[in-house]
């Protein structure tokens, strides 16, 4: 149904051969190697809003400033906004994650994309990287990893570090607003697991494993903490059953 975003990523297998146990989702290097195969499989849209990313950037960037890509991974999305800027070299890409695993495979990925003098990667706590003279920064499907009582501050700060016609993307897995919608949300996602070749046994095991590790909030919270967070126009652009991206204005 996917195809793998990333060439050099081996097949997910870490659930099917019982290698993570109950909520002990910890970015290493087992889910490094297999980090590409593994969101693709996992995200619905995640293809749709890495271009979109693209697209963004390429709107937003300004000469002079910084796009950040905060809980960079394997450098994707960072990866994408290299390759949408025309003028290379007139602003700086700054790709972050706290997981060395990540932070190495990155390096490699970039490498291999002929991309590795355009993006600056450091291995640090998004919370600890300040944030300035941003016109894109993007938080692609890592905030939801964040306490839940730290991600204002967050919020706060990186909308004080961007200039005024920058761009925040916040893609997240969201909850549903009723027990009702969450069922159908989470219903139709593990449909799509399956449809890309996870297992049962897969599907539930990986549950267990982002059990408080990963915490999705509905929609309007991430709307309604954004505005308090000082964004004044904020925009849902996309959802696919449990996975939403919006756009954030300062
Ligand atoms: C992509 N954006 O491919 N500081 C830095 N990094 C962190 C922190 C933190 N406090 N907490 C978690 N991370 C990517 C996908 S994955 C999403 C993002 C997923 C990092 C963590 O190490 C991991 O690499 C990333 O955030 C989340 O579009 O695995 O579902």
């Amino acid at each position: 149904m996917v195809t793998n975003s990333t060439s050099r990523s081996e097949r997910d297998r870490l659930y099917a051969e019982g290698r993570i146990g109950e909520g002990s989702f910890v970015f290493d290097e087992r889910v490094a190697a297999v980090f590409g195969d593994m969101i693709s499989r996992s995200v619905p849209g995640y293809a749709t809003v890495l271009a979109t990313t693209g697209l963004l950037a390429r709107r937003h960037a300004r000469p002079g400033s910084t796009l950040y890509d905060l809980g960079c991974s394997l450098g994707a999305a960072s990866a994408v906004m290299a390759e949408a800027l025309e003028e290379a070299g007139a602003c700086r890409i700054v790709a972050v994650d706290n997981a060395p695993a990540m932070i190495e495979r990155a390096r490699e990925e970039l490498a291999a994309r002929d991309l590795a003098g355009r993006v600056e990667l450091r291995c640090a706590d998004l919370r600890e990287v300040p944030v300035e003279r941003a016109s894109v920064v993007v938080l692609n499907f890592t905030l939801q990893f964040l306490p839940r009582e730290e991600r204002l501050e967050l919020l706060r700060r990186i909308r004080r570090g961007m200039l005024p016609d920058g761009v925040l993307i916040l893609s997240e897995k969201i909850a549903g607003a009723t027990p009702e919608e969450e069922r159908l949300l989470v219903a139709l996602h593990e449909e799509f697991k399956r449809a890309n070749g996870y297992s049962e046994l897969e599907i539930a095991r990986k549950r267990s494993a982002l059990e408080r590790v990963l915490v999705p909030e509905p929609l309007e919270a991430h709307r309604r903490r954004l505005a308090e967070a000082g964004f004044r126009r904020v925009q849902p652009w996309f959802q696919c059953f449990n996975f939403a991206s919006l756009v954030a204005h300062p």
